[in-house]
């Protein structure tokens, strides 16, 4: 098992656990020169609301650059993943977060879950450093034990490209255990999908370059396909462990609702 037993208590516990080293070296250098060469194409997106301050993203990074579905099948990933969501596991998202030295955006505290809709919340995230982190250019933090349940997002955020969504107001995690980590380039820190989190600007000479693994129990979502969420590891469960038909329906029109209130931002499920 790629996590110990107290590991994976503390993943339990705090809702974060730094996970070590995902990606060697090598591979950490091609990721830069994938997301250079996507930047070149002009396939990232600029979203922020803080003048002269940028977080270039590149939102499912592994469908306009079928390389980084090679990447976030990287044994340590899965195995890890494996460690707590079983032995199933499907892809959700990956996602590219680039804040670039001096000028990267903070990110505000938010809930993963409050776009995801996950019921159970059987999802989580492998947030892999491709430069070395510090609080400096911009570590995410973490509220300790806040994966216990979802909470107001009541901050409005009017992006300049015209979406309009809610974070979680700063107010609502002053008084709450924060924490933050140093990550090497090529580790990892994987978080629940109720975990709240959020990141400083990056105020530093260095950039701040991360790429998020979402993944779920496999089946989890029986909408969404194997071919546009194709199965990592194991299998969909069969029928015997599939949701009822009832529950099938509540969870699909739970998220229909979900899908418009998100309409503004995007796909359902992406990240604002
Ligand atoms: O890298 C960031 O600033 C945000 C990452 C994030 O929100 C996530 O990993 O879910």
């Amino acid at each position: 098992m790629a996590l110990t037993t107290q590991q994976i208590a503390r993943y339990r516990r705090d809702g974060v656990l730094p996970v070590g080293r995902m990606l060697s070296d090598l591979q950490v250098q091609d990721a830069r020169e994938h997301i250079q060469a996507a930047m070149d194409r002009q396939l990232l997106d600029k979203p922020g609301t803080n003048p002269g301050k940028f977080t270039f993203r590149l939102l499912s990074a592994s469908q306009s650059d079928p390389w980084f579905g090679q990447l976030l099948r990287s044994g340590p990933i899965l195995d890890a993943a494996e460690a707590v969501l079983g032995p199933d596991i499907q892809y959700f998202q990956d996602n590219v977060f680039y804040k670039p030295a001096r000028d990267g955006d903070i990110t505000q505290w938010h809930q993963d879950n409050i776009w995801w809709k996950s019921d159970p919340p059987d999802m989580l995230t492998i947030w892999i450093a491709l430069d070395d982190v510090t609080p400096e250019n911009g570590a995410v933090r973490y509220v300790v034990g806040s994966h216990a349940a979802l909470i107001e997002h009541r901050l409005p955020v009017d992006d300049p490209q015209g979406a309009k969504y809610n974070m979680i107001h700063p107010d609502d995690v002053k008084d709450r255990d924060v924490v933050t980590f140093d990550v090497p380039a090529g580790h990892g820190v994987m978080h629940h999908c109720l975990t709240i989190h959020g990141a400083p600007a990056n105020v530093s000479e260095r950039p701040r370059r991360g790429y998020t693994v979402h993944l779920m129990r496999a089946g989890l979502f029986p909408d969404r396909l194997a071919e546009s969420n194709p199965v990592l590891r194991g299998r969909i469960p069969t029928a015997c462990c599939d949701p009822s038909p009832r529950e099938s329906s509540r969870r699909m029109s739970a998220r229909k609702g979900a899908t418009n209130a998100n309409a503004a931002r995007g796909t359902m499920g992406d990240k604002p």
